[in-house]
């Protein structure tokens, strides 16, 4: 993979205060991209060749959860292929899904890694690989159900892989912390740690009734940096907002700072109005080491990015910590 991208980017609006800001154009993938499409949000984008592939959550007018490769040049205007990603066995015999929604995909030495909530007796964590984005090959589920939010860091920790998840119920999970979990060989998941946990109700609302890992971590001298998402619960149903952790190096069950203040909550009409109102739900962050680029599902239909510099928004969570 190359070191430094040209990442997607727009600079701040002239006035603004904000850490972090909306792209002017958002959304930049409607709901009906691809003619099969109900809907299209939380996907998951890389740098790959000259340009970016990403993985996106694609359902269908039946609204089965599915996921579809893309390609895209500058990392806004996508062509996302009309059918979705076949799996072949990886490192087992092909493990059941019966859907799958919520990818998120990691470069790891030599591949790129796709995990996602895979439909196994209820949801879990799927595991698959690629090279190119033309073959996958499915590996073991990492957990029992249920589970979702998924989420690899980009290299090996302590000599290991290592994956950030939220065990959760097999429906509306009205609960939610983030757990680590560390593989030798991305088959076999032990030495299960707690990160964080919801905040206290009158600490931090924004993040009370669950938490889920969002991007994958980015790597910064201060610590591992990572967007998440926080969920409330309101009189009219839950509510998704994204704040960022920064998590130790070498101990990333250590969590260092996060957000008490949200960065990024359902604010804008597409991210108020589609088939689940008030959701921002982060799933994938490109970077060039200074600048970053977001990308989140809004209102559980489109696709939007938001932008912020690297070095603010540790400054803000530092400053702004629960
Ligand atoms: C979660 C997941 C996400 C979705 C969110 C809001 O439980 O199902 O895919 O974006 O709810 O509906």
């Amino acid at each position: 993979m190359k070191d430094t991208v040209q990442i997607p980017w727009e600079d701040r609006p002239t006035g603004s205060k904000d850490v972090m800001w909306r792209y002017t154009q958002n959304p930049i993938i409607g709901r009906y991209s691809i003619p099969s499409s109900n809907s299209i949000f939380n996907s998951a984008v890389v740098p790959f060749g000259d340009g970016f592939a990403g993985v996106f959550r694609c359902d269908n007018k039946a609204v089965q959860m599915n996921i579809f490769v893309g390609f895209s040049k500058d990392g806004m205007k996508w062509d996302i292929e009309h059918e979705p990603i076949v799996m072949q066995a990886g490192n087992t015999e092909m493990i059941d899904s019966d859907y799958k929604y919520d990818p998120r995909v990691t470069f790891i030495e030599d591949r790129y890694w796709i995990t996602w909530c895979n439909g196994y007796h209820g949801p879990t964590i799927g595991i698959a690989y690629t090279f190119d984005f033309k073959e996958f090959f499915q590996c073991e589920n990492a957990f029992l159900p249920f589970n979702r939010n998924g989420v690899l860091f980009p290299e090996k920790i302590n000599g290991k892989y290592c994956m950030l998840s939220r065990p959760s119920d097999n429906g509306h999970t009205p609960f939610g912390d983030i757990y680590l979990s560390y593989s030798p060989d991305m088959k076999y998941w032990g030495e299960h740690r707690c990160v964080m946990k919801v905040s206290p109700f009158e600490q931090s609302a924004w993040q009370c009734t669950k938490i889920g890992a969002g991007s994958v971590p980015i790597k910064t001298k201060e610590g591992w940096l990572m967007f998440y998402h926080g969920v409330i619960n309101t009189c009219n149903g839950f509510r998704y907002s994204m704040g960022a952790a920064l998590l130790d190096l070498e101990q990333p069950d250590k969590v260092l700072f996060r957000s008490k203040p949200y960065l990024l909550a359902p604010a804008e009409p597409y991210e108020l109005a589609g088939d689940v109102p008030n959701v921002v739900f982060p799933c994938a962050a490109v970077n060039d080491h200074e600048k970053v680029t977001v990308y989140y599902g809004a209102a559980d239909t489109v696709v939007g990015v938001a932008f912020g510099y690297i070095q603010e928004i540790i400054d803000h969570v530092k400053a702004n910590s629960l």
